[in-house]
């Protein structure tokens, strides 16, 4: 929202979660019915960390297949003239050659904890293929590296990592403990880019002409691009910056008994800086701007 009203753009139409499920198809043809979007943004979908993939697969596949399958059939029913469909990079096989390039998709075994939840976000890369090449639809898919931002989930259980470490840094400063204890081995690197970055590259994609998006893409049978920062960090790494930045000075303690899920997805992002889109927004300055979200939900909780 805040990347289309710098950019101008006037009649944006948004519904919350409460006012419209996406998973009842009744209700989202009557919604695009009404509405006749001119280009949708395809970013909602029921997400979580690894525990909460791990935990809930069932959940996870069946309410992302059917988000995506209401929103991409109803967006072609109504005209709507461009499309951009938001998936993630745990989609691409857990240990393809690094950095991972747009063609590695299907091309090896994914990762157990997150796999119903890439099934469902590649199922729409497919329905978006489908649509295109027998529909003359315009669906772009981008697949962001891992995010973070304003807005997030701080809930230890089911959160990314990025929020989750904050947030327990912060609990044991304040608490006045000795330790603080993550997740796995530390040994994982993730590559983490900020969701204003996301939504910035989201409108440029939106804004250029569709020839020359899809010249950028593996192909017209694939209308993929990755998104990240083309850099990645350890996790034992991560937590030594958020405890900097939180100012917790304890002991970092790693709980063997969690997963530490993919070793590594760092993206290629070389088609996106072809189309003279790089992320701008340093990781310091990021997991500061995540520790003020998280003071704030604290402040108004
Ligand atoms: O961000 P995260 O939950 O998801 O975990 P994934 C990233 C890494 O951080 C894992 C470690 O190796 C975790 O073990 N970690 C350490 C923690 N401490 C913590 C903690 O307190 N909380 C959390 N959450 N992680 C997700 C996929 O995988 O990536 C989703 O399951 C989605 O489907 C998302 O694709 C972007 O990066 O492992």
């Amino acid at each position: 929202m805040r990347a289309l009203e710098r950019h101008g753009f006037k009649r944006l139409i948004v519904r919350t979660h409460a006012e419209l499920d996406l998973t009842d198809q009744g209700r989202v043809r009557e919604f695009f019915a009404q509405e006749r979007p001119e280009f949708v943004f395809l970013a909602a979908a029921k997400v979580g960390g690894i525990l909460a993939n791990d935990t809930y697969p069932a959940d996870f596949i069946q309410q992302n297949l059917a988000i995506e399958s209401n929103v991409l059939h109803e967006s072609w029913r109504c005209g709507a003239k461009r499309l951009i469909f938001l998936g993630s990079s745990c989609i691409y096989p857990r240990d393809c050659p690094q950095p991972i390039r747009e063609e590695y998709l299907l091309t090896g075994p994914l990762e157990p904890t997150n796999q119903a939840y890439a099934i469902a976000k590649i199922a729409g890369i497919e329905m978006c293929a489908a649509y295109n090449s027998q529909h003359g639809t315009r669906y772009l898919c981008v697949m962001p590296s891992n995010l973070y931002g304003s807005g997030d989930n701080f809930d230890l259980m089911t959160s990314h990592v990025l929020p989750a470490l904050v947030r327990k840094a912060h609990e044991a400063k304040t608490r006045g403990e000795s330790k603080v204890v993550a997740w796995g081995t530390g040994r994982p690197r993730r590559e983490l880019l900020s969701s204003d970055d996301l939504a910035e590259a989201c409108v440029r994609l939106m804004k250029t002409d569709w020839e020359e998006v899809v010249a950028s893409t593996p192909s017209p049978r694939l209308p993929l691009l990755n998104i990240g920062t083309g850099d990645d960090i350890s996790i034992a790494e991560l937590m030594k910056l958020v405890c900097d930045t939180v100012g917790f000075t304890g002991r970092i303690e790693w709980d063997h008994s969690k997963p530490d899920g993919t070793p590594r997805k760092l993206l290629d992002v070389s088609r996106m800086s072809s189309l003279g889109w790089r992320a701008k927004t340093p990781l310091s300055e990021g997991i500061e701007a995540v520790y003020r979200a998280y003071l704030d939900t604290e402040a108004t909780a």
